[in-house]
C-alpha cells in the first residue's frame, strides 16, 4: 500500500533566450507548475505544460491548473488509500478534461514509483534506444533574413530536422526561401490551427516544397476538415492540438485526418496515455514523434524517454536546454555534434531540479494537504 504523503506545487519562471512567436502569441519566458509528489519517502517530479498567461494552445493555463491541482486533483490523491501509477488516472477521472493538470500528477507518481524501484522511465517504457535524433522548432521571425540566420545556426549545431512556425501571411514565401537555401534538409511547418479550409491555395503551394509534414493546419476541434484537406494534398498532415487522448488518435486515424501524430505527453494526460497513443498509432502504421512545450529539464527528461520508444520514428522537438534557456532548472540537456541527445537512464526520469535553480526560479510555492 502506497500513500501519497505530500504534494508540493511550485510555479517556476525562466526567461527564454529569445522570444518564441507562434500563430497564437509570443512567449518571452517559460512559466510552469511543477509538482513534487512524495510516495514511500521518495519524491517524484511532474511538470505541467499548460500555457503561461492565457489558454492559447489548449483550454488549460497555469493559473487554472494551479487551482485545479491545489483544490481538487491534489486533495483527491492525498485522500486515496492506495496510489500506484497503474491507478492514478482512475483517481483523477472524476474531473473531466484538463489533461495537462492531470499529467503533472500522473508523471510525478510514476517518477516516484520508479525511483523507489530503482528503475528508469526509459527501461519501464520498454524503449531500448539510449540516444534520440533531434529536431528544432523555430518561431516566427521578424524577417526572412532573420529566419535564414536562425535556420543556419541550428543546422550548424547539428539539428537533424527544422520545423518552421507559420501563420496566414507569413508562410509560403518564407518556407520557400528556406527550402531554396537547403534543398535536402528534413523540413516541416506548424500552423498551430491558424488556417481555415478556404486557405487551400496556401496548402497547395506548401505541398510543392517537399515538406515532411504540415502540423495542425486547421482548427483543433475539426477532424473532418483535416481529413478533407489531407485528401487534397500529398504532404502528410500531422496533428498536435487535436489529439488529447488515445481515443482522439483512433478517431483521427480512422477519419484520415492525419498521417502522422505529434505526441506531447502533457497534452494527452501523462506518460501512460502517451504510451496508448503510441500503441494506437503503431497498430495503424502511423508514425509518431515527440513534441515539446518549451519544457524545463523535468519535462524534457520525460519526453526523451518517450522519444526512445520504437514507433517514435520521426525526429522530434526534443531540443537542448540552450535552445530555450541560458540556465535550465536541471543540469542542462546537451545536443551531441551528431544531432542526437542522450536519454537519461538513472531511476525515474533520471534528473531533478538543482536546488539553487529551484530556489531562484520559484515565484510561488504551496504545500497541499488532504481536504
Ligand atoms: O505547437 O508544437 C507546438 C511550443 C509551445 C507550444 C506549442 C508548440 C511549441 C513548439 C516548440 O513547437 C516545441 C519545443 O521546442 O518544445
Ligand atoms: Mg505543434
Amino acid at each position: 500500500m502506497s500513500r501519497v504523503e505530500a504534494i508540493e506545487l511550485s510555479l517556476v519562471e525562466i526567461p527564454l533566450v529569445r522570444p518564441f512567436r507562434v500563430s497564437f502569441g509570443t512567449s518571452t519566458g517559460k512559466q510552469c507548475v511543477l509538482a513534487r509528489v512524495r510516495i514511500d519517502g521518495v519524491d517524484g517530479w511532474g511538470e505541467c505544460v499548460a500555457d503561461d498567461s492565457f489558454p492559447g494552445f489548449s483550454g488549460e493555463w497555469n493559473e487554472g491548473a494551479w487551482v485545479l491541482l491545489r483544490d481538487v486533483l491534489g486533495p483527491a490523491l492525498l485522500a486515496a488509500d492506495d496510489v500506484t501509477s497503474a491507478d492514478v488516472e482512475d483517481h483523477l477521472r472524476f474531473v473531466r478534461g484538463n489533461p495537462m493538470a492531470k499529467a503533472t500528477l500522473v508523471d510525478a507518481v510514476l517518477d516516484a514509483e520508479l525511483r523507489v524501484a530503482g528503475r528508469s522511465l526509459v527501461s519501464w517504457l520498454g524503449a531500448d534506444r539510449r540516444a534520440v535524433p533531434c529536431g528544432v522548432s523555430i518561431g516566427i521571425a521578424d524577417s526572412t533574413d532573420e529566419l535564414r540566420a536562425r535556420v543556419d545556426e541550428h543546422l550548424e549545431q547539428g539539428y537533424q530536422r527544422i520545423k518552421l512556425k507559420i501563420m496566414p501571411g507569413i508562410d509560403v514565401d518564407r518556407v520557400a526561401a528556406i527550402r531554396g537555401d537547403h534543398p535536402d534538409i528534413l523540413l516541416s511547418v506548424d500552423a498551430n490551427a491558424a488556417y481555415r479550409p478556404e486557405d487551400l491555395d496556401t496548402f497547395r503551394a506548401l505541398d510543392e516544397l517537399d515538406l515532411l509534414m504540415i502540423e495542425q493546419p486547421l482548427h483543433h476541434e475539426d477532424l473532418v476538415r483535416h481529413a478533407a484537406l489531407q485528401a487534397e494534398i500529398r504532404t502528410p498532415i500531422c496533428l498536435d492540438e487535436s489529439i488529447r487522448s488515445a481515443a482522439d488518435a483512433a478517431a483521427a486515424i480512422e477519419l484520415g485526418a492525419c498521417r502522422i501524430i505529434n505526441i506531447k505527453q502533457g497534452r494527452v494526460g501523462g506518460v501512460l496515455e502517451a504510451q496508448r497513443v503510441h500503441d494506437t498509432a503503431a497498430v495503424a502504421g502511423v508514425p509518431v514523434w515527440c513534441g515539446g512545450m518549451l519544457e524545463t529539464g523535468i519535462g524534457r527528461a520525460t519526453n526523451l524517454a518517450l522519444a526512445a520508444m520504437p514507433n517514435f520514428t520521426l525526429r522530434g522537438d526534443t531540443s537542448a536546454s540552450a535552445r530555450y534557456f541560458a540556465e535550465d532548472l536541471t543540469d542542462p540537456f546537451v545536443l551531441a555534434p551528431d544531432g542526437t541527445m542522450a536519454v537519461p537512464d538513472s531511476p525515474g526520469i533520471g534528473i531533478e531540479p538543482r536546488p539553487d535553480r529551484l530556489e531562484t526560479c520559484t515565484v510561488r510555492r504551496e504545500v497541499i494537504t488532504a481536504a
